[in-house]
């Protein structure tokens, strides 16, 4: 297992269209076993691959609460096969826009489609967090980040404040 760099943004590989990976095999195994340890030492709920610099269709999840038993989720190749009419607002973050939150509004429920670990295909249906969770970490298979849901106004404000963040870093260790 390894740890690996989440990048953040402004990033031009945030912004990237992932491509589906041909098979779920061994170095496939390796990049969902090393994502989901990545994001649980960030204490995230979810992770896509172009979060850790690879431009391919996988992603990780655990939406178990603190006490619960550890419900992990490793997932290729996921489409939304439905979506509901019905729609809830939660308050998103990124790691790939550390300590920026903001109300984003989703369907409620989504059926998707996917390659498991094993490399079966299978279908889920998925509600209330998870389902919160699996459309966010699908956006950024996509290119897609929550920012890209809200305002222009807020967008602008959080990106300005990271960007500005990035540049005090650079100064610093330059
Ligand atoms: O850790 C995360 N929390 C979170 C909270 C609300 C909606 C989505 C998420 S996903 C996020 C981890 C992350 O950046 N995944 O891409
Ligand atoms: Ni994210």
């Amino acid at each position: 297992m390894a740890f690996l760099a989440i990048i953040t943004a402004p990033d031009p590989r945030l912004k990237l269209k992932a491509r589906p990976v041909g098979a779920v095999d061994d170095s496939v195994r390796r990049l969902m076993d090393d994502m989901l340890e990545t994001m649980y030492r960030a204490i995230g709920i979810g992770l896509a691959a172009p979060q850790v610099g690879v431009a391919r269709r996988v992603i990780v999840l655990d939406v178990a609460r603190e006490g619960e038993p550890p419900q992990p989720l490793k997932l290729a190749n996921p489409e939304i096969l439905w979506r509901s009419g019905e729609v809830v607002t939660s308050n998103e973050g990124c790691l790939s826009l550390p300590e920026q939150y903001a109300e984003v509004v989703r369907p409620q429920a989504i059926r998707l489609r996917y390659l498991d670990y094993q490399n079966e295909l299978r279908e889920m249906e998925a509600e209330g967090v998870l389902a919160t969770c699996l459309q966010h970490e699908i956006d950024h298979l996509n290119g897609v980040l929550f920012v890209d849901h809200i305002s222009p106004l807020k967008r602008g404000m959080i990106l300005r404040k990271l960007a500005k963040v990035k540049r005090s870093r650079a100064t610093v260790a330059a």
